[in-house]
Parts: C-alpha cells; sequence; structure tokens
C-alpha cells in the first residue's frame, strides 16, 4: 500500500528523472512544454528528480517565475541523494568530507590541482574543483566557462579523453580511498564514496509502497552517472536521447 501522502494519485508509482540532458538540456533551463508534461504526469503519479549537480544549480535550472522545485516535485534529490527534499521537507543526509577524513582529501586535492596545473587543454578557466555535500566535483578546465566554452571543451574530451584519463589515473592512485570516479556531465567528474552513485536515493523512498519505481536518464551506458540507478533491480529504467525524447515517453508510457 502506497503512503497515504501519495494516495490522491491514479497510480501507486514514482518516476525519478535525471535533470540534465533529460529533463533539460545539458546546464540550461527547463522548456515550458516539460513544466507542462511534468504538472499533467504528477496528478497520475508520484516525480522526483535525481540530479548530481547541487541544489542551487538544479534549483536554477526547472525553477521558472519564481517557482521551488521543492514545490514542484514530490521529492527533489540533489547530489545524487545526499541533499534531499520529500514533500517540502528536508531528509536527513551524509557529508562527503566527514566520510572521506580531512588528511585523504587534502592530499587528493594537492594530487589533482598538480596535474591540472601541468594539463595542456585548448582554455582552462577558474574553478577546478568544487567541493559539495555529498561529493567532489572536478573539472579540468574549470567550472566559471561559458556554455560555448563548455560546448567546445566537451567536443575536444571526445577526441583526446582528457577526463577519462585523468579518472582512470585517479582511480588507480586513490585505489583504496574507497571511491567512484563518474563522468556526468560536459566539463567535469564526480568523485563520491562508492555506493553514492544515484541509487543512493533510493534508500529516501524505501518502504513508501510503490508499486513501481520508473527512472528516466540519459547516460545509461556504463560509466554514465544514470548506469547504476538504470540497471538497478527496484527501478524500471527508461533510457532517452534528450528531453523530447522524455515527454515522448512520458506521454507513451503514462499520458495517453
Ligand atoms: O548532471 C550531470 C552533471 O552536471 C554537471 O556536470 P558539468 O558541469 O560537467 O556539465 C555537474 O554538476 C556534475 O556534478 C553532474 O554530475
Amino acid at each position: 500500500m502506497v503512503s497515504s501522502s501519495f494516495a490522491d494519485r491514479t497510480y501507486p508509482k514514482l518516476v525519478l528523472f535525471d535533470v540534465d540532458g533529460t529533463l533539460t538540456p545539458a546546464r540550461q533551463s527547463v522548456s515550458q512544454e516539460m513544466i507542462d508534461t511534468l504538472k499533467a504526469l504528477r496528478k497520475k503519479v508520484v516525480v522526483g528528480i535525481v540530479g548530481g549537480s547541487d541544489f542551487n544549480k538544479i534549483s536554477e535550472q526547472l525553477s521558472v517565475n519564481g517557482s521551488n522545485i521543492i514545490d514542484d516535485f514530490d521529492y527533489a534529490f540533489a547530489e545524487n541523494g545526499l541533499t534531499a527534499y520529500r514533500l517540502g521537507k528536508p531528509l536527513e543526509s551524509q557529508s562527503f568530507i566527514k566520510c572521506l577524513g580531512e588528511d585523504k582529501y587534502k592530499t587528493m586535492v594537492k594530487y589533482v590541482l598538480h596535474y591540472i596545473a601541468d594539463l595542456d587543454i585548448p582554455i582552462k578557466r577558474g574553478t577546478f574543483i568544487e567541493l559539495r555535500n555529498g561529493m567532489m566535483n572536478v573539472s579540468p578546465m574549470g567550472r566559471n566557462a561559458t556554455i560555448a566554452e563548455r560546448n567546445e571543451f566537451e567536443a575536444y574530451d571526445k577526441i583526446h579523453g582528457v577526463r577519462l584519463a585523468f579518472v582512470q589515473l585517479l582511480r588507480k592512485e586513490f585505489a583504496d580511498y574507497g571511491l567512484t570516479f563518474s563522468i556526468g556531465g560536459q566539463i567535469s567528474f564526480d568523485v563520491f564514496p562508492t555506493g553514492w552513485d544515484k541509487t543512493y536515493c533510493l534508500r529516501h523512498v524505501e518502504g513508501e509502497g510503490f508499486e513501481e519505481i520508473h527512472f528516466f536518464g540519459d547516460k545509461t551506458y556504463k560509466g554514465g552517472n544514470d548506469y547504476e540507478i538504470f540497471t538497478d533491480p527496484r527501478t524500471i529504467g527508461h533510457s532517452v536521447t534528450s528531453p523530447a525524447d522524455t515527454i515522448r515517453v512520458l506521454k507513451e508510457l503514462f499520458l495517453s
């Protein structure tokens, strides 16, 4: 039996969405068509988002005209669920730095910044490491990049494998740290304790009595940051290619 909080929905099902590439173009805002589709969907099922980015970035992308994502979605999971809200209320969360410890974190920061300093790529900007509540985000070009610069780096990286070589090295160098290195977006990769991938958010919905949990994501291939939750036996995974594709599948499955 689904929790009484969700008794008003037609189906006792939860539908979770990745953000970048699934609900919005990478790091860009949500379209009105997507908002309307999600509103219609929320009448039928329970709806949540699970993004790798931090809460503020996801909010910026999904909020329109002053709306608030913690009210617009039944569940809002940022940083894979390390920052979590259910029906507007925060759920308990953990911290990357506490889990890893200051000394190990410092060792890794030194290594990463030395490596980036010596890296020869077409352009570099600022903010090469961003420490978040549940993860560390590393960007070889730096996070202070424009959309055009991001797109250029992404294209360059596809050819030269800058991030892939970097994470392969870190996996070897820090093999005993119990960390996962995940390339999810365009210009960076995420580092978090193994198990703190998007499946982390599922612990917040266990016990709600959902008949099915659907997950929509675009990086569902092995090594992509949607892979673990997409292949998890607790979810029914849907691999989509763009926000328009997400709308198409939602119409087919839930809105026709
Ligand atoms: O949503 C996927 C990723 O989005 C951003 O990646 P990038 O800035 O490289 O495009 C980051 O917030 C990253 O943490 C996240 O996994």
